[in-house]
């Protein structure tokens, strides 16, 4: 989810830049309003947000913890093994991915580019897009049965859409922040930039409970972005790493780490932004993984390292 803006236009007057996003991002409270925006939005309009993105390979806080997965923790450490690359929007700033019945479903963030949109997996064409008003920027999104639901970032408000046609079909209201969200067959998981994940009834909406995510090797988790819910489990990219965790949601316990650095080439990163977006493929069982502004959507298995 959130910022990194491609365009410093597109930052709202109202956020001031934080000295070096890249730090101080533990503080989950401050995610949001430090944002990362004018450290990052200032790369000028050619889109590029810096190294902070994809294949690099992050450089951020995020390594460390990585680098410690491999002493025998008690979690899986995996990796990405890559089967297939496919066309994506390298203007799209993918903050919600899922594919349902071979349709692929795609939000996209930044006020006044906001979008949620079919697109055609194979070609990466987009079937059908649907703007948001410029006062909205899109975040995460899942398919409920025939509905599509889209999170809104601090607008407190999220889109209900017919799935066939993405016509909206009303909202939903909710305080705080939305970043990801999934569906798991009975109950919608949401993330709001923290550690934490929340519960919410599909009815209404409705916060029906929360759970703290934690690692067994006790590093600390924030910045919970894209999710995708998978036999059981959730999957969470962690913002402004190339880390995706699976977490088991009743406990709240990390019971896996991806590391999905070097999908991009250098060049391919300089251009882009950060990892987000996963989406399961339930005929093969591989998942979807691409980027803000990334050029591709990478279809891999998480394999053990
Ligand atoms: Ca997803």
């Amino acid at each position: 989810m959130i910022f990194l803006a491609p365009l410093a236009a597109a930052c709202p007057s109202n956020m001031s830049a934080p000295a070096d996003a890249g730090s101080g991002q533990g503080a989950t409270g401050a995610v949001a309003s430090a944002g990362g925006m004018g450290a990052r939005g200032g790369a000028g309009a050619g889109g590029s947000s810096g190294g902070q993105g994809g294949g690099a390979g992050g450089g951020d806080g995020g390594d460390a913890a990585a680098a410690s997965d491999a002493g025998g923790l008690p979690f899986e450490s995996l990796t990405v093994e890559v089967l297939e690359k496919l066309p994506h929007n390298p203007r799209a700033f993918t903050q919600g991915l899922e594919l349902v019945g071979g349709r692929l479903y795609e939000s996209t963030g930044l006020y006044g580019q906001s979008s949620v949109r079919e697109v055609e997996l194979t070609t990466g064409a987009v079937v059908r897009n649907v703007p948001l008003a410029s006062n909205f920027f899109g975040e995460g999104l899942t398919v409920v049965d025939q509905r599509v639901i889209q999170l809104t970032w601090q607008e407190g408000t999220a889109f209900i859409y017919d799935r066939a046609m993405l016509t909206e079909q009303g909202t939903f209201s909710y305080t705080g922040e939305g970043w990801g969200l999934c569906y798991d067959g009975s109950r919608i998981v949401m993330s709001d930039g923290t550690g934490t994940l929340q519960f919410r009834d599909t009815a209404a909406f409705q916060r029906t409970g929360q759970v703290t995510v934690n690692r067994p090797d006790s590093v600390v988790v924030s910045r919970l972005n894209e999710l995708e819910c998978v036999g059981g489990s959730v999957y969470a990219n962690v913002w402004m790493t190339d880390q995706i965790l699976r977490i088991e949601p009743s406990s709240g316990t990390v019971t896996g780490v991806v590391d999905a650095a070097g999908l991009l080439s250098a060049s391919e990163a300089a251009r882009a932004d950060v990892l987000n977006g996963i989406a399961h493929d339930s005929t093969n069982d591989t998942f979807l993984v691409t980027g803000k502004l990334w050029p591709w959507i990478f279809r891999v298995r998480f394999v053990s390292r």
